[in-house]
Parts: C-alpha cells; sequence; structure tokens
C-alpha cells in the first residue's frame, strides 16, 4: 500500500434528503483519523473540505434533486483527486453521501483507463432517473460511473463512461431496486449479495474478489458506503438495511485487502453523526481505515 496518503472531506448531503451527513468528514476527523493513521507511520496530509453548494428549494426539470449543486461539487472534487494522484498520493475521500462517488472515480479515471472498483454496500447505486424510486442521487452514482444518467453528471471530469461494468465487485448487497437488478443482469456485474456472504464466509468472498480484480485492473478503488455494515455497527447512516456485513467481518476484508496490496484509493461515505450512538459509526470507519492501512492487532 502506498504509504502517502491525502485526506479530502466532502461534506455533501444534497444526494438525499436525511440532514447531518455533511457532518461525516467533521465526525470521522473528530474520531481521530489523523492520529491514528500516523501511528502507523503513514505520510498523512489533511486537504480539508471541499465546498459544497445549497441544497434546492424548488425541484429543477429533472426529477433527481438538487442535480447542479451535486454536479458542481463533483467536479470540483474530481479535480481534487486528479491532483492528489497524480503528485503520486493515496487519495482517502471522506464523506458526505454516497453522491461523492461521482466526483472521486470520475477523477480517478484521468489516471487509470482499466481501473477496478470494490463497491461495499447494502445498495447497488445503480439507478438512473428512470429507474430512481427517489430521486436521490445518492443511489446512482454507480450508475453515472458506467456512462448511464443524466449527461450533467455523466460528464463530470470530461465525456466517456469511467468504469467497466466487469471491473466492478459488489459486495453486501441486500436492498437491490428492481431495474438495478435488470442493469447487473445486463451488464453481468460481480455481486456478493449477503446470501454469498453467509454462505461462502468473507474469506472466501474477498479472496475471490481480490483475484478477479487483480489481473484484469490498473488500478483499484475501495467505495465503501458504511451502511454496508449492519445497523447495529454502524448505526449512523440515513438509509439503514438489517442482515449486514458484521464489524469482524468488515476488519477482515480491509485486512485482507491491505495484505494483497491492491488499492490505489478509497472513500468512506454515508457517516451521519446525527443518527449516530456517541460517533460510534465514524469509529467505526476509523477502525477500519486503520486495518485498511496496515494497522495489526500484534
Ligand atoms: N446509498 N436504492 C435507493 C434509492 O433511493 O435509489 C437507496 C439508495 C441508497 C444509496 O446508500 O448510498
Ligand atoms: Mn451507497
Ligand atoms: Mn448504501
Ligand atoms: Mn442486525
Amino acid at each position: 500500500m502506498k504509504k502517502n496518503i491525502s485526506i479530502i472531506g466532502v461534506p455533501m448531503d444534497l444526494g438525499q434528503t436525511r440532514r447531518g451527513v455533511d457532518m461525516g468528514p467533521s465526525a470521522i476527523r473528530y474520531a481521530g483519523i489523523v492520529e491514528r493513521l500516523e501511528q502507523i507511520n503513514l505520510e498523512i496530509e489533511d486537504l480539508g473540505d471541499i465546498e459544497i453548494g445549497s441544497r434546492e428549494r424548488t425541484a429543477g426539470e429533472s426529477n433527481l434533486k438538487n442535480l447542479k449543486a451535486v454536479a458542481e461539487a463533483s467536479e470540483t472534487l474530481s479535480s481534487r483527486v486528479d491532483e492528489v494522484v497524480k503528485q503520486g498520493k493515496f487519495p482517502l475521500v471522506l464523506g458526505g453521501d454516497h453522491s461523492i462517488a461521482i466526483g472521486t472515480i470520475a477523477g480517478l479515471a484521468k489516471n487509470y483507463s482499466n481501473m477496478g472498483v470494490i463497491w461495499y454496500d447494502a445498495h447497488g447505486d445503480l439507478n438512473t432517473g428512470e429507474t430512481s424510486p427517489s430521486g436521490n442521487i445518492h443511489g446512482m452514482p454507480l450508475a453515472v460511473s458506467l456512462g448511464l444518467g443524466d449527461p450533467a453528471l455523466t460528464g463530470i471530469g470530461g465525456t466517456g463512461t469511467k468504469l467497466k461494468p466487469e471491473n466492478i465487485v459488489i459486495i453486501g448487497a441486500r436492498s437491490l431496486d428492481e431495474g438495478e437488478k435488470v442493469l447487473i443482469k445486463e451488464k453481468g456485474i460481480k455481486v456478493f449479495t449477503m446470501h454469498e456472504i453467509d454462505r461462502m464466509g468473507m474469506t472466501a468472498v474477498m479472496e475471490e474478489t481480490i483475484a478477479y480484480l487483480k489481473d484484469r485492473t490498473d488500478g483499484v478503488h475501495l467505495s465503501l458506503d458504511l451502511d454496508g455494515l449492519d445497523p447495529h455497527d454502524a448505526p449512523g447512516v440515513g438509509t439503514p438495511v438489517m442482515g449486514g456485513i458484521s464489524y469482524r467481518e468488515s476488519h477482515l476484508a480491509m485486512e485482507m485487502l491491505e495484505e494483497a496490496n491492491i488499492l490505489t484509493s478509497a472513500e468512506f461515505v454515508e457517516v451521519n453523526p446525527i443518527l449516530d450512538e456517541r460517533n460510534k459509526t465514524a469509529s467505526v470507519a476509523v477502525a477500519l481505515m486503520g486495518s485498511l492501512f496496515g494497522e495489526k492487532l500484534l
């Protein structure tokens, strides 16, 4: 794993309707992310937060909520991520709702032509304006990265698709909308739902994921939505779904990624301290990042 890390905070809450997730980056800093990573001898710099526009009070022309402000912030984030990669550093993006992945992936795509993505999430985030039940952009970033959806989003960081469907692995899915299921089958996206995690165990899931992505990609991004974890372990999220990945399974997944040394960037999203219990979810995120960057128990 690259040892020079740049933290980018993205206090975004416009991709969904529950307030508080804009405080995610602060909550993660408060839970001690910088100190934690410094203890494992990493070079770490905190670039602070990028600026986010305001919530739109009236609906725009499309059914996508806050489209303009989300698109603007995504463009800024895309440039910031691109700069960090070009400096030879590892971008660690802190959310904010999951719509920020649009900008992160667009910025990464300027540097990787065959990028892999691990989407650790209860959801597929594969909706478009047509399939979305909510109009919330945080349910759309993976589709956008595949070039599907509103041109104001797919055009961020330049036109062209940012990701190939065969380079994606979704882990932890248990709440997929009908349109997302169709898309997954149509595009042949690899998914380990909770069923496979229960059946195979997290060790085998991660072995398969790593083997699958290792040879076919030129970089791997981890997009970790805290709602991938069970709400008992990560209660501070806006769209909790019962029956999720445990804290220990998640640690194991992070440890295996660290050992495999395949990651080139990561983001941790959907931490909402207003919905949390004493900053537990931000602390879980920090503990997982510790494992991801090489913290050892002994
Ligand atoms: N997330 N599939 C639902 C929707 O509104 O599109 C939920 C999306 C949740 C998104 O948690 O990042
Ligand atoms: Mn998500
Ligand atoms: Mn989710
Ligand atoms: Mn539970």
